[in-house]
């Protein structure tokens, strides 16, 4: 057995980077392996780590980090630094932050892999995107992501296996928000009248669902992220998430609130608008979805009214619903379904993406 070390660092000890933690915590108590070493746990402001690359216990982990008087060091010190590690090392990315998104060439170059859920990196520019796959090729470290699309669910690596075999993907489309998922299926529910908007929207926040700032869900830009990740893997080469049509449900005049806390401050009095939206629909339920048409390379994120026997229309609590229309699969699109959104499911494919890479370097 390769018995080479490995080093995991690990950026970001928010909603999901806790449960990261605790799960990997889990796995080493299950399969212990003398190989696996934690040697950095940083937040945006504090940092966890031993100059001699020895052991964090990742257990007391938060406690520490609270009580550490390190700070982060930059972005290419700390990749120096894990390229320097007596053995492999990994970056574990459990921020939403572009600088972090930005260095991973750099880390790939030094033969330092990435595993992540955080979407900036696979969603930005494409030349981003680009450099980042050039860049792991030619160092051979990896690259996982399965979490920046649908949490845990099988989704990104569904996709590559059927581009890899040779099959044709000739369209995908679904639910790729938990967080549209959980506020449509509540505001907009196929029996029973729903709930008022504003209030679905501070739930989904306090549920953990939403991103840190749930703007980046109501503007439709979160699944923007995904559908440009999947059309890229598809094959499109999609400039930017902003670069086909992209419906937002931020009201115009709360487009400028400074703060995620004062938009929702604000939300109720524009609950109307939303009603609106809902009445308009007749019989059929409201849902928010994306869809990427290969042949005629077209991508679109937004609203659609669904019959309320559509699958799509069924769906419950923050479940997302991907559907792949393939040459083989014919007319019957083969459908990945479940939970959406949330920590323990994200961290899930953070974690099996580490199992993954860990058994490949
Ligand atoms: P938090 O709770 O804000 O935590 C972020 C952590 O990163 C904090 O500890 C912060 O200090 C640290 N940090 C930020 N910048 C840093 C820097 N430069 N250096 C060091 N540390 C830094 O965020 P979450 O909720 O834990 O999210 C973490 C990542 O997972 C984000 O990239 C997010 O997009 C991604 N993610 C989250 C979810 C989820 O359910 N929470 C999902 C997927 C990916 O499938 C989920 C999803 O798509 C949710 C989406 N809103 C939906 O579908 O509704």
């Amino acid at each position: 057995a390769n018995t080479t070390p490995i080093f995991i660092a690990v950026i970001g000890a928010g909603g999901v980077g806790k449960c990261f933690l605790s799960q990997l915590r889990d796995l080493t108590i299950r399969r212990p392996s003398p190989k696996l070493t934690v040697c950095y746990i940083a937040t945006s402001r504090k940092a966890l780590y031993n100059d001699d690359y020895s052991a964090i216990n990742v257990d007391g982990a938060i406690n520490a980090l609270a009580n550490s008087s390190k700070t982060p060091p930059s972005l290419p010190d700390l990749v120096t630094y894990l390229a320097k590690a007596p053995g492999k090392a990994i970056i574990v990315d459990n921020t939403s932050s572009q600088d972090v998104a930005d260095a991973y060439p750099t880390a790939l170059k030094a033969g330092v892999s990435v595993v992540t859920p955080n979407k900036k990196a696979f969603s930005g520019s494409y030349k981003l995107w680009q450099d980042i796959f050039q860049a792991a090729a030619a160092s051979g470290a990896k690259v996982y992501h399965e979490s920046s699309v649908g949490a845990g669910l099988p989704v990104i690596s569904t996709l590559k296996d059927l581009v890899e075999t040779g099959d044709e993907i000739t369209k995908i489309e679904g639910v790729f928000s938990g967080t549209m998922s959980f506020l449509f299926n509540s505001f907009a529910p196929v029996s029973g009248c729903g709930g008022k908007w504003s209030g679905e929207v501070k739930k989904a926040k306090e549920l953990g669902y939403t991103e840190p700032d749930p703007r980046d869900d109501l503007n439709g830009l979160d699944v923007a992220r995904k559908l440009t990740i999947l059309a890229r893997l598809a094959g499109l080469p999609v400039e930017s998430p902003t670069s086909f049509p992209v419906e937002s449900l931020i009201p115009k005049e709360l487009e400028s609130c400074s703060s995620g806390d004062e938009f929702l401050e604000k939300l109720p009095l524009f609950d109307h608008q939303m009603d609106e939206k809902k009445a308009s629909v007749g019989n059929k339920v409201l849902r928010f979805v994306g869809s990427i048409d290969v042949a005629t390379k077209s991508v679109k994120v937004g609203l659609q009214s669904f019959e309320p026997s559509h699958p799509i229309a069924a769906l419950k609590g923050s479940d997302n619903i991907i559907s792949f229309y393939t040459k083989r699969y014919g007319s019957n699109a083969l459908i990945v379904q479940g939970a959406g959104a949330g920590g323990d499911v994200t961290a899930m494919g953070v974690t099996a993406d580490l199992i993954k890479v860990v058994a490949q370097i």
